[in-house]
């Protein structure tokens, strides 16, 4: 067993080795792309409101945990959405999921290009999907416990808020973006983005709480590009 893992490695090594020796361009230059790096910076006070819960809290729990403004060890903001509107692209095979998870919506901030998203329920109780959306159709609708998924589709750009009827402490954010290129930051408040078309775009950074902020980059083929914002009240 032992052996054959090492060989498995060696192979491994060689084979990504031999790549490189031959001359594949990395994937970043494929497109003549380059990779953005984007870094999100909050030097203010988190804000994790706790709220107490009395009703199902066999699912729920008795405190209720909302990450309004989260901050990570190096000052990185949280729950941030990135997006390079400007770049165009294919659209991302995976489809977007928002779970439900000890009522919680799980992840708070989930990104996406207009298409299909999976609403989960994984705490076999009764939730309701309420959407504040005003581009598209609003949502407000039962997902009782026995509905594992539903299927709901978001065709315009927008930042949605989501909650549950049932459960008022749960909230959460669809951000649909007009890109493939976008990510959400977590504790070190940074998303990369690889394979950039190569030129001047548009950086635009979203938080629920600490509002909207852009800047201009110019992303160059083969190279990596760094910026970092700062959000502030
Ligand atoms: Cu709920």
């Amino acid at each position: 067993m032992m052996r054959k893992a090492v060989i498995a490695f060696a192979a491994l090594a060689l084979g990504a080795g031999a790549a490189g020796w031959l001359g594949h361009p990395a994937p970043a230059t494929a497109q003549g792309g380059g990779t953005l790096e984007v870094e999100v910076k909050y030097n203010g006070a988190p804000v994790i409101e706790k709220l107490k819960v009395n009703k199902d809290t066999q699912k729920c729990g008795t405190e209720a945990v909302v990450e309004k403004v989260a901050v990570g060890p190096t000052k990185g903001l949280k729950n941030a959405v990135v997006s390079v509107p400007t770049a165009k692209g294919p659209a991302r095979a995976a489809k977007a999921v928002l779970d439900q998870q000890g009522c919680k919506f799980v992840p708070h901030v989930v990104a996406m290009m207009p298409g299909e998203i999976d609403i989960k329920n994984s705490d076999d109780i009764l939730h309701n999907i309420h959407t504040y959306s005003t581009a598209n159709p609003p949502i407000n609708k039962a997902q009782p416990k026995f509905k594992k998924v539903m299927t709901e589709k978001f065709e315009k750009p927008e930042v949605i808020k989501v909650t549950c009827d049932v459960h008022s402490w749960m909230l959460g954010w669809i951000v649909v973006v007009p890109t493939p290129f976008f990510g959400v930051t977590g504790d070190e408040g940074v998303v990369k983005l690889d394979n950039v078309p190569a030129g001047k775009h548009t950086v635009e950074v979203w938080h629920e709480v600490l509002g909207k902020q852009t800047r201009e980059v110019e992303v160059k083929p083969g190279q990596v590009t760094r910026v970092s914002l700062e959000l502030k009240k």
